[in-house]
């Protein structure tokens, strides 16, 4: 398994970022043509500390042009990235980030209107992470690439000339590929430690859903949410994640015996499973279809020459105060609605040629949907009329209050920014930072394909 080169901001030297073209080898021995940040596909981990303030130059070396976003950043809209931030080719875009939020995995990702889907597919996507006194002072283990591992799981379908298959239009679901990618290669292996092991988990996936695990189905303890740590470890044996969504998780190999990172469920028995997965899918197979396809994702073995972390976890990781609702503060509502729901209430529509949409009406660069008074809480209360859906909102985290009317649960208890809405979910949010009209934040699916025909809208802070 690769792991991403780390590039650190110690001096007042800025963080070059390129986007360019190259080829990569997703399967082994097949060159295909990729894109990726300083690099063929994928790029850097990006590694920063609370308080700091660090140039950034992005620069674009292709030929169409991307908009960058900061996906789990607490900047202003000036500095998220949003489709107004648009690079043309042979552009750059130059920015001061000012590092203000607690220790957490995030990632950098395109954000170009309506083709936000082909750009992360094609490879750009990258880890941030975030550093604080709390996550340097905490006995975690943290040492990058041995027993800190950034791990990113994309799903690719490639032609018989080992070129990258995309399409944007003809699914509902969103596009979801045969194969699954960890760190940009398929059959990914590793060896770690004989002592805890921390996996930085990104779903970069465009559209497609995981249950992760361990294909002994050993206990692993999460720590970390999108947005930082939880307040202790949650013991578990598999964690869903949907597109967007980081989790960190820590994982005990003191006994040496190795394991396989596995999706879905059991692999032994299941019809149609094997290594690169599962061809066989129902279409429109919305809950669990998503969740049933299984894949062998990375074989971890364990190498006693290593140095280990050999510690316990702490019990505490985090101090969140939850804030009790109060009668006086907003509720926003959402309702992400598709194409089939768009048929079979049409009548009820303003226009019903639109393709996906939040709360009546798809993404329009020119519309404000919203408008959100800054340091106030919030609740916001997001449905999906169709099908589910990871709903992602910028420039903040929130906390979760409740999903399907069901309290949260503790693996879901820390900071969030990308929730899954089957039916309902409602959290809380406060915005710290301004977003103007010229340079709003976005709410919207993070299933791209949905981003990229409307699922989206704008708002601002002030
Ligand atoms: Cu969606």
């Amino acid at each position: 398994m690769p792991i991403p080169e780390l590039m650190e901001s110690e001096s007042d030297a800025p963080l070059e970022l390129t986007m360019g073209a190259g080829e990569w080898e997703i399967l082994p021995g097949v060159r295909t043509s990729t894109i990726g940040f300083n690099g063929p596909y994928l790029g850097p981990t990006v590694r920063l500390r609370d308080g700091q303030n660090v140039p950034i130059i992005y620069r674009n070396n292709l030929s169409e042009a991307v908009a960058v976003h900061g996906h789990g950043l607490h900047v202003p809209g000036e500095l998220d990235g949003g489709p107004q931030r648009e690079i043309e080719p042979g552009g750059s875009w130059c920015l001061e980030l000012p590092v203000r939020q607690q220790a957490c995995t995030s990632w950098f990702h395109p954000h170009t209107h309506g083709r936000t889907g082909p750009q992360v597919y094609h490879g750009l996507a990258a880890f941030i992470i975030i550093d604080d006194e709390n996550s340097t002072s905490l006995p975690l283990p943290n040492t990058y690439g041995v027993d800190d591992l950034p791990i990113v799981v994309q799903d690719r379908t490639l032609d018989g000339q080992g070129r990258l298959v995309y399409s944007g239009d003809d699914a509902e679901d969103g596009f979801m590929g045969d194969r699954v990618t960890v760190n940009g290669i398929t059959d990914a292996t590793r060896a770690v430690p004989a002592g805890l092991v921390r996996f930085r988990l990104l779903n970069g996936s465009n559209a497609r859903y995981y249950r992760f695990r361990f294909s002994d189905n050993r206990v692993f303890q999460k720590i970390a949410t999108e947005g930082g740590f939880l307040n202790e470890p949650v013991p578990i044996r598999e964690i869903v994640m949907l597109p967007g969504e980081r989790n960190e998780i820590v994982v005990d190999f003191f006994d040496g015996q190795p394991a396989m990172l596995v999706s879905g469920p059991s692999l032994s028995g299941a019809a149609g499973s094997r290594r690169n997965g599962n061809r066989g899918r129902r279409r429109n197979d919305w809950e669990p279809g998503r969740l049933t396809d299984a894949f062998e994702l990375l074989e971890l073995t364990v190498d006693p020459t290593l140095p280990a972390f050999r510690g316990r976890l702490p019990r505490q990781l985090n101090s969140i105060s939850r804030p009790v609702p109060q009668s006086d503060w907003p509720v926003r509502r959402f309702e992400m609605f598709m194409p089939d729901n768009d048929r079979r209430r049409g009548a009820q529509r303003t226009n019903v040629s639109m393709a996906m949409g939040i709360n009546g009406r798809a993404m329009d660069m020119q519309v404000i949907n919203e408008r959100v008074t800054r340091h106030q809480w919030e609740r916001w209360a997001v449905r999906s009329l169709d099908g589910n859906h990871p709903f992602h909102v910028h420039g903040c985290s929130f906390l979760l209050l409740s999903q399907e009317g069901r309290p949260v649960s503790d693996e879901d208890a820390g900071w969030k920014d990308t929730v899954r809405v089957d039916d309902r979910a409602e959290f809380l949010v406060r915005f710290e930072h301004p977003a103007t009209d010229s340079f709003p934040y976005m709410y919207h699916c993070h299933i791209l394909e949905h981003e990229d025909r409307g699922m989206m809208g704008q708002f601002t802070v002030t």
